[in-house]
């Protein structure tokens, strides 16, 4: 595997109507999850990405499976749960730029995660191991599950890359701060929004930002700031790369896991820092002009063309 990455899935239903949601009469069903979101979009871009997980014994978890088997996604490692339920979320488009996710995951499946579905050989034979800040937020076992993977992956070599993803209808603040500090002091590369940044180390500009994440542990430090493109930081050198213009910003669901997925795959491309990142903010720049949380994921083509595009409009 290029990638692995571990974390639930869920059936993503959507009113088709905008407005509050206790209105709605008709729904579409997709499939979401920060982690396999990103697996899908290393497949799209055609390198190899593994997910473990666990579903639930029911219509949804077969929908799940064979949604990610569909995309490439190596699912060799996911485990049937035949107690608990597949989680699902709602994504309610109130109006544009008023989006709301409600989640019933309380007791899935994926919140049972542990330990003992880690697969460790699996897991070093990976050149990056992929972890959120949902999954810890998921459960004590979750966590425990997240703790002993970075075990795993930093006895044998393997890179580590986290995105904080900060999720606080799943934790407690002090839990969240508390934990999500303590893995970032043990992965290789980091990749904060600004809001997530503020709420670990308090307000601060991001040249400081960058600055704390590589002092509390980290060597690598890419700070998304949405539009305007991402700031990254080795401690040697600090660059800012531009985001791609959008258009119309239809649906954000998804796009960070978009920029971590074009980031990680710049680099299995071997491209430098600089180029790694222009790739993210145009994943994450396209994820954003579709509605669903994977469905803006490019091919690799594709994206190729918008940079080639986008450079030469600034030259
Ligand atoms: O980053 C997008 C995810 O937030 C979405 O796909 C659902 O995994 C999800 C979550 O926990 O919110």
């Amino acid at each position: 595997m290029d990638v692995v990455t571990i974390g639930e899935s869920m059936v993503v239903f959507t009113p088709t109507s905008n407005g509050l949601m206790r209105y709605a009469t008709h729904f579409t069903k997709k499939i979401g999850g920060a982690e396999s979101n990103v697996a899908v979009g290393l497949a799209r871009l055609g390198h190899r990405a593994g997910w473990i997980s666990r579903v639930g014994n029911d219509e949804f978890g077969k929908a799940i499976l064979a949604f990610l088997k569909g995309e490439g996604v190596d699912i060799s490692k996911a485990k049937i749960d035949e107690e608990a339920p597949t989680g699902i979320y709602f994504k309610e488009m109130r109006r544009q730029n008023d989006i709301r996710v409600y989640y019933y995951r309380k007791g899935s499946a994926a919140s049972l995660l542990s330990p003992a579905d880690l697969d460790e050989e699996y897991i070093a034979s990976a050149k990056y191991l992929h972890i959120t800040g949902i999954t810890p937020a998921l459960s004590a076992s979750c966590r425990e599950a997240i703790l002993a993977a970075i075990k795993i992956a930093r006895d044998n070599g393997v890179k580590i890359v986290f995105d904080p993803n900060l999720r606080l209808k799943l934790w407690k603040e002090e839990i969240a701060r508390e934990t999500l500090l303590h893995i970032a002091s043990q992965v290789d590369i980091v990749l904060p929004g600004m809001v997530e940044a503020t709420f670990l180390f308090g307000n601060h500009p991001p040249e400081k930002l960058g600055q704390l994440f590589l002092e509390h542990g980290a060597s690598l430090v890419v700070l998304k700031l949405g539009e305007k493109g991402a700031h990254y930081f080795t401690g040697k050198e600090d660059k800012w790369v531009p985001g791609f213009p959008v258009e119309q910003v239809i649906d954000p669901v998804g796009a960070g896991d978009g920029f971590a997925a074009g980031f990680i795959s710049g680099l299995l491309d071997g491209l430098s820092i600089y180029h790694a990142v222009e790739r993210a903010n145009a994943v994450g720049a396209l994820v954003t002009m579709v509605y669903g949380d994977v469905d803006g994921l490019p091919e690799r083509d594709e994206i190729e063309k918008l940079i080639a595009k986008n450079n030469e409009d600034v030259i």
